[in-house]
């Protein structure tokens, strides 16, 4: 039988593509800020609705850019219910995640707990928008604002989600996005980095390059955070093609909802924003029926992902006091279904089917 994994990679025009490779072996001009790199970044700045967009190599070290442009130190308050990225890259920067639970019912940071989980020692705080679902913006903005604190918003699934009709990608100092092949956007490696601030923008541009402002002028420190012409050239066609992606992943999103038992628990979207059908997570009552349709699902090589297990308050080397039982709980119990575009209504069907009859 097929094999249908959790995704598979958007694949573009190969005709267009090549035409964009043959353009690079002509010009021999491959990274640094080459001219694909900069049509991608002003177009995909002006379809998203942002100021400033620094395409990076990938998400992490959009992040760890990002957290060393806001020069954070000490903690960062994070949610543990995210991709390993999110926390393992303040590590990474010397900084201590402090995770704060999440909403049961939205699976992002809960703002009632920001506050008090706040200390002397907290520099920002670095809310996930899950599954693209968008975070209390406004409230989150509050208690930035009255501690004084950086907000960043790992925004690696909320491409295309606009918030009270305004890119929620607006939100924040910084919010940085993910352009990695499994993305409903990409640019097989890859992210961005963006923010309304010119000053923020300059410095994250002159980071991503060694920390250069021009050639014998180095005026910061930097790292290699570069995306490459090869990659800016896979980002051009998949975003002249993205109107069908979107369209596809949305069918494949109501034909689950139409066709799936509607006793099963599902993430309560946020009723001010947009959606992007980058993921379909649903919650079952307990783990143990959880990997049991996980592994019958496997056997019929159907391979569904338990995103975002573990908690992360329960990985070792974070060394986390703070344990977060909400989060810990939807770890255990969520499964993401399969969404790409290339997925069938058999493929989804025989998906249905399974969780259908295991639930009667
Ligand atoms: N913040 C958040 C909230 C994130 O979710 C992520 C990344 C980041 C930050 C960091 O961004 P990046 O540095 O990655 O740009 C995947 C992705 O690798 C990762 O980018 C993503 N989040 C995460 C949610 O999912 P895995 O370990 O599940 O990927 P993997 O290799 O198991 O791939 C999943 C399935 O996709 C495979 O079973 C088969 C299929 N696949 C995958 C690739 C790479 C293909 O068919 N072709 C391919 O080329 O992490």
């Amino acid at each position: 039988m097929k094999n249908i994994c959790i995704t598979k990679p958007y694949m573009p025009d190969k005709d267009k593509y090549k035409k964009y490779i043959d353009e690079i072996f002509d010009r021999s001009y491959l990274t640094n800020g080459g001219p694909l790199v900069d049509e991608l970044e002003s177009r995909l700045a002006k379809f998203l609705g942002v100021k400033h967009l620094v395409l990076v190599a990938n998400g992490t070290i959009a992040l760890q850019v990002s957290f060393k442009a806001l020069a954070l130190s000490g903690n960062v308050i994070t949610s543990p219910f995210s991709f390993i990225a999110t926390s393992s890259s303040l590590v990474w920067q010397g900084l201590q995640p402090k995770f704060v639970d999440i909403d049961a019912d939205s699976f992002n940071l809960n703002p009632a707990l920001i506050e008090q989980a706040i200390d002397s020692d907290t520099s920002a705080i670095l809310p996930v928008h899950v599954f693209g679902n968008a975070c209390k913006v406004e409230v989150i903005a509050e208690i930035a604002k009255n501690n004084d604190l950086k907000l960043i918003y790992d925004a690696a699934h909320a491409f295309d989600v606009h918030y009270k009709g305004q890119s929620l990608l607006n939100q924040g100092d910084i919010s940085i996005l993910s352009f990695h092949a499994t993305k409903l956007f990409h640019t097989i490696e890859g992210g961005a980095i963006l923010t309304n601030d010119d000053q923020t923008a300059l410095h994250v541009r002159q980071m991503i390059n060694f920390g250069f402002e021009k050639e014998e002028s180095i005026v910061r420190l930097g790292i290699n955070g570069k995306m490459n012409e090869f990659e800016a050239a896979m980002g051009l066609c998949v975003l002249d093609e993205y109107g069908i992606i979107r369209k596809k992943r949305k069918q494949i999103y109501d034909f689950y909802l139409k066709h799936l038992d509607n006793h099963l628990q599902r993430q309560e979207l946020n009723m001010h924003s947009t959606q992007n059908y980058g993921y379909f997570p649903i919650l079952f009552d307990d783990e143990k029926t959880t990997l049991e349709i996980k592994n019958k699902m496997r056997n019929e090589n159907i391979y569904a992902r338990r995103y975002f297990a573990p908690s992360l308050d329960m990985v070792s080397y974070f060394e986390s006091q703070e344990k977060c039982p909400v989060s810990q709980d939807i770890a255990s119990r969520i499964l993401c279904l399969p969404v790409f575009p290339d997925l069938d209504h058999s493929g989804q069907q025989r998906i249905i089917d399974i969780i259908n009859r295991s639930l009667v």
